[in-house]
């Protein structure tokens, strides 16, 4: 069947931004605006002519329309076969694994990750290469070019295809395959972790909630915990993913898993919560009455990976980005292996996982995966800490404790300020880098600062730059204040600040992050003028 060639015009802002493309479905919708994007990855990624492309999403509102205009461009363009999920569902991370295990030249991946999702919501593209991780910054950006100067997209004039069903179909001369989201994912699950020994912890009196948030992760919690590991019924709450999740924000943080945080704080908590984003990548950990930060639990794992037979003999290094908390430094370096620090996106852990240089990797964005995949992955992060939980026979809290025991507390916090002007956002990030050279040697209080820049990262594999990653505010006793504006937001800027302190004394333990950090958070307003750039006095989340 012969490919028609549609003529087209260039549409601005089509760069992606820390994880792909996200706009509002809105835009998505404009005829020739999701074509052009699509058909600029293929222009610009290689030869794949008979090759193998998987192409899934988290199900959100646009989802399966997109997919359909993937599918058709895909076989005009000279694909061989695609890999869809059924109902045109596939988790970020089982994307991954699919795109892995199939030796497939790469994916298409539709998310929008925790924003929400619905007519007036946020959608989102991005590719992945044969590797199964993001695509690295070179491709994006010539991805992001050929959007400059696109004049034609091809596709074929087909019906749609039912992703409803199981089993292959042929569009011209590609076919398509519908498949199980869940069951190579759940395969590769199964390889890692020990599943006796967590279904004989869950058999017991061991309570766990998990919550879907509405979102992918429903359908493979139900499968993982509920079937294969013999959790109770109810286990997975929010367990059905609906395309508006529900009318809900998918982000696992204390802020947005509410029913889940009431849940573990309420009387007769259980034992453990886990909760999971929009696309299934991201994880918040919870023991009863207690949370778990991000950068701890990635320190914790790394620490406690040994008891896990997917990692028993060891971890080659660690990676974190560089907003996220030094925990996991400590860890590394007690263990003797290299810690790497990174942009923050995933993307940057590729090419380290790929050269062998580390097996576990996290960010303080609610993100730890490791070389099984190149994404991070929610319900592998749970399994994770399932297992430990199943060896250590001690409680998430009693967990935690010991670990900052034995290494020290990185007391930490991160303040959003969601949907600011763009511009002010901009003129404050310019005004703390017109700072640079005046405040080292300050005092705020007892802190001094020792150094401030913009950070620059050299990938130590390819050697590729990527500059202008954050500003770090470094104090002499190692504690940090950075300003990020996200790269994830659809609206205005986001403003993030993140705050970090180290606490070797174990008496002093014990207390509340917010207190802890009074006197840095009180120095970053104080240092950016935020209040006076943004308007705005108060955090629209804190994490
Ligand atoms: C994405 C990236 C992560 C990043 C996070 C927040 O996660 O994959 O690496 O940490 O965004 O980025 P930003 O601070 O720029 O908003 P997700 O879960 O949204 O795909």
């Amino acid at each position: 069947m012969a490919a028609i060639t549609k003529p087209t015009t260039p549409f601005e802002g089509q760069r992606p931004g820390t994880s792909g493309l996200r706009k509002k479905v809105k835009v998505f919708q404009q005829p020739g605006y999701l074509e052009n994007f699509v058909q600029s990855v293929y222009d610009v990624i290689g030869d794949f002519s008979g090759s193998t492309l998987v192409v899934g999403g988290d199900g959100r509102y646009y989802n399966k329309e997109a997919i359909q205009i993937i599918l058709k461009m895909a076989a005009a363009n000279g694909f061989g076969r695609a890999l869809v999920g059924r109902d045109g569902i596939l988790s970020t991370p089982a994307a991954s694994c699919v795109i892995r295990k199939h030796g497939a030249y790469g994916g298409l991946i539709l998310s929008a990750s925790h924003n929400p999702a619905g007519p007036d919501e946020d959608f989102g593209i991005k590719y992945n290469i044969g590797s199964g991780g993001p695509a690295p910054e070179g491709v994006t950006e010539a991805i992001f070019a050929r959007t400059g100067n696109i004049s034609e997209y091809k596709t074929l004039d087909v019906d749609d295809i039912t992703l409803e069903q199981l089993g292959t179909v042929q569009i011209g001369d590609m076919q398509v395959e519908v498949i199980d989201p869940v069951a190579d994912y759940a395969e590769l699950m199964q390889s890692i972790f020990d599943f006796d020994a967590i279904r004989e912890l869950l058999s017991g009196d061991f309570r766990m909630a998990f919550d879907a948030m509405h979102a992918v992760t429903g359908p493979y919690a139900r499968v993982i915990f509920e079937e294969m590991l013999g959790a109770p019924e109810g286990t997975v709450i929010n367990g059905i993913a609906r395309d508006d999740f529900g009318g809900g924000h998918p982000d696992p943080n204390l802020t947005y898993a509410e029913e889940l945080v009431d849940m573990m704080y309420g009387e007769h908590a259980p034992d453990f919560g886990a909760a999971s984003d929009g696309d299934g990548d991201r994880n918040m950990i919870l023991g009863r009455h207690f949370f778990v930060t991000p950068s701890d639990s990635l320190a914790i794992l790394a620490a406690n990976a040994r008891l896990v037979p997917g990692y028993a003999d060891g971890i080659a290094g660690v990676a974190r980005s560089m907003p996220t908390s030094a925990a996991v430094d400590r860890v590394a370096a007690r263990l003797g292996i290299d810690c790497y620090e990174t942009p923050t996106g995933w993307k940057f852990f590729g090419n380290l996982m790929d050269a062998g240089k580390v097996t576990l990797c996290g960010e303080e964005s609610f993100g730890t995966g490791s070389n099984h995949v190149r994404e991070k992955d929610g319900p592998w992060a749970v399994l994770f800490w399932l297992n430990i939980l199943a060896v250590r026979k001690v409680s998430v809290e009693e967990i935690v404790n010991e670990h900052w025991t034995l290494y020290g507390r990185n007391y930490y916090s991160r303040y959003d300020y969601e949907g600011v002007d763009a511009a002010a956002a901009e003129e404050m990030m310019a005004y703390l880098r017109s700072r640079f050279e005046k405040l080292p040697g300050n005092n705020f209080g007892e802190r001094i600062v020792k150094t401030c820049d913009d950070f620059s990262y050299t990938d130590p594999v390819d050697q590729s730059v990527s500059s202008g990653q954050g500003i770090r505010i470094l104090f002499e006793d190692g504690s940090r204040i950075i300003f990020r504006l996200s790269g994830t937001g659809t609206e205005g800027a986001t403003v993030r600040v993140y705050i970090e302190s180290f606490e070797h004394d174990t008496d002093k333990h014990g207390m509340n992050a917010q207190e802890a950090l009074g006197d840095l958070i009180e120095t970053a307003g104080v240092i950016s003028r935020l209040q006076e750039f943004t308007g705005r006095s108060e955090p629209t989340v804190i994490t």
